[in-house]
């Protein structure tokens, strides 16, 4: 299976776009500096860093894309076009991509280059969504304007075409294939589509209710029932400020640090992880690296790391 080989390939995503608050661009950086790469070696991984995606600055003046209801439409299409193609070669070359963001807005590419890779060899993919938000804005629904509270939205194929279309074919997955895990502030047209869709959300209530474990055990379950295997995104959000106070959007009542870990160790246990992905560490808003060093321990539990 693709989840059991030991080669990893980390690809960084400088993206602050999607999103009002400036510093997450700063996010693979931190991760990297958290010694990422040493410790994924030790874990007994061969381990390959290609480096950074180009993303556009804002204060470039070429960047043009200001509509107010997508901003940076046209920029944050590029660079997770060139994503799609990074993370499609990683799992061409046989390594499992570990994809260092950003605002969320990079799973648009993370998720392209991985269902086109698996599309043509047959496969459908899941996605496991860790996250306060349910990020299935579209431009109309959107309060912001900001993409990174629109990817999953394009990823089941809603939203501007220059996105959903990236790698040439839409919906990159199915709703009954995804499941958003930890989700405590919702838009109203968010919550009308994830009805619609009849999307999996699972709130804090239910992780307060039925506890992390029960709920990945039926989350894991459910986004394998019908795939090769998921891709994990865990947006820092989840947690908790007082654990991750670095991050853009804080929202009080989030996971635990053993939650947030639980809940990537279960990832790993399943064997069917297909891709990793960490989002939303905001460097300037964070204190001593904490959020950035909790980011790679996190991703260190999804690729297999135990205490005994
Ligand atoms: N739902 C809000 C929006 O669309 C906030 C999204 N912010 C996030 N999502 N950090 O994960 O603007
Ligand atoms: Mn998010
Ligand atoms: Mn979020
Ligand atoms: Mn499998």
């Amino acid at each position: 299976h693709p989840s059991r080989q030991r080669k990893a390939t980390i690809v960084g995503v400088p993206m602050d776009l999607g999103a009002d608050r400036r510093g997450v661009d700063m996010g693979p950086s931190v991760v990297r500096i958290a010694g990422l790469s040493a410790k994924l070696t030790e874990l007994g991984y061969t381990v390959e860093d290609i480096g950074n995606v180009p993303v556009a600055l804002a204060e470039m003046r070429r960047v043009t894309d200001t509509d107010a209801r997508h901003k940076y439409l046209s920029e944050v299409a590029k660079s997770n076009e060139i994503l799609a193609n990074h993370v499609e070669a990683i799992l061409e070359q046989g390594a499992l991509p570990v994809v260092l963001g950003g605002d969320h807005s990079i799973a648009i590419g993370s998720v392209a280059g991985i269902a086109a890779y698996y599309r043509r060899r047959g496969h459908r993919i899941g996605i496991i969504w860790i996250d306060a938000h349910a990020d299935i804005n579209t431009p109309e629904s959107s309060p912001s304007g900001n993409i990174h509270g629109m990817p999953l939205a394009v990823l089941l194929g809603y939203g501007p075409a220059l996105l959903t279309q990236i790698g040439g074919f839409a919906p990159k997955v199915r709703p009954e294939d995804c499941a958003i895990i930890g989700v405590r502030q919702i838009d109203d047209g968010e919550r009308q589509l994830a009805r619609q869709l009849g999307l999996r959300v699972y709130t804090m209530r239910d992780l307060d209710e039925r506890g992390m474990s029960a709920v990945m055990d039926e989350a894991l379950d459910l986004v394998t029932r019908h795939t090769i295997g998921f891709h994990a995104t865990f947006d820092m959000d989840f947690v908790d400020p007082y654990y991750a106070p670095g991050v853009g959007t804080p929202v009080p009542g989030g996971g635990t640090y053993r939650e947030s870990h639980l809940a990537m160790e279960k990832i790993h246990d399943s064997g069917n992880m297909l891709s990793v992905e960490m989002v939303e560490i905001n460097a300037v808003l964070d204190t001593h690296n904490r959020t950035g060093e909790l980011g790679a321990e996190l991703l260190l539990s999804a690729l297999g790391k135990k205490i005994l």
